[in-house]
């Protein structure tokens, strides 16, 4: 049923660094959650078919704002990376305010993408993310990124023990590699189911 998303009409919409400048959502939101370096602004550029419109890290914690990116339509959303351990005390507490303050509003959740790097097993703030989405009964879906630097058959095993480790399903997961292409038509697919 659903349509498709015009990927080439993306373009960049606005960054706040307080909650509070957060305007009343309008549109459907897809958000993209994870942590620093994790490679959710590389997911998202991937996902537009563009090479470099959210600014990726040559370093880790370089998206410091939350940036909107206006997808035909459907907001796309970029958070701070969080448990970015370089930066200082405040800066830290000024991201988890953002994210907080993000979730806190009343907003269109239509899809959160939780990116989890397949090379890891769950660590602490992956499990609290997912039971925070659980928890607040938001619409979600795991990318597993970066799955181009594991084997085909390690990319398998290491998505289900993932799937074990975190308590959801395996259909509840995509293997994805920004660099690749991995994963790229699957996600834009839920993408359209949950916003469309
Ligand atoms: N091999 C490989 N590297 C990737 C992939 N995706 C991202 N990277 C690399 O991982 C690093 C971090 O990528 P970003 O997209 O900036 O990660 P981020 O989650 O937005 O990071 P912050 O904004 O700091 O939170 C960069 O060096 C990317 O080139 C992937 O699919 N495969
Ligand atoms: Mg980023």
């Amino acid at each position: 049923m659903a349509h498709k998303l015009r990927y080439e009409t993306a373009r960049y919409a606005a960054s706040y660094g307080t909650p509070e400048q957060l305007p009343a959502p309008t549109t459907p939101e897809v958000v993209f959650v994870g942590r620093s370096n994790v490679g959710k602004s590389s997911l998202l550029n991937r996902l537009i078919g563009r090479a470099s419109l959210a600014r990726v890290s040559s370093q880790p914690g370089k998206t410091a704002n939350i940036n909107f990116y206006d997808v035909d339509g459907v907001m796309f959303v970029d958070l701070p990376g969080y448990g970015f351990a370089k930066v200082s005390q405040a800066e830290k507490r000024r991201w988890a305010n953002l994210i907080a303050g993000y979730f806190d509003q009343e907003r269109s959740f239509n899809l959160v993408v939780a990116l989890v790097d397949i090379r890891h097993d769950a660590q602490r703030i992956d499990l609290e993310t997912l039971g925070f989405l659980r928890e607040s009964a938001l619409p979600f879906v795991v990318a597993l990124t970066k799955a181009d630097k594991l084997s085909r058959t390690r990319q398998e095993s290491q998505a289900q023990t993932l799937a074990r480790q975190f308590g959801i399903e395996r259909s509840q997961m995509v293997l994805t590699s920004s660099q690749a292409g991995t994963g790229i038509p699957e996600l834009r697919r839920r993408i359209e189911e949950a916003c469309l």
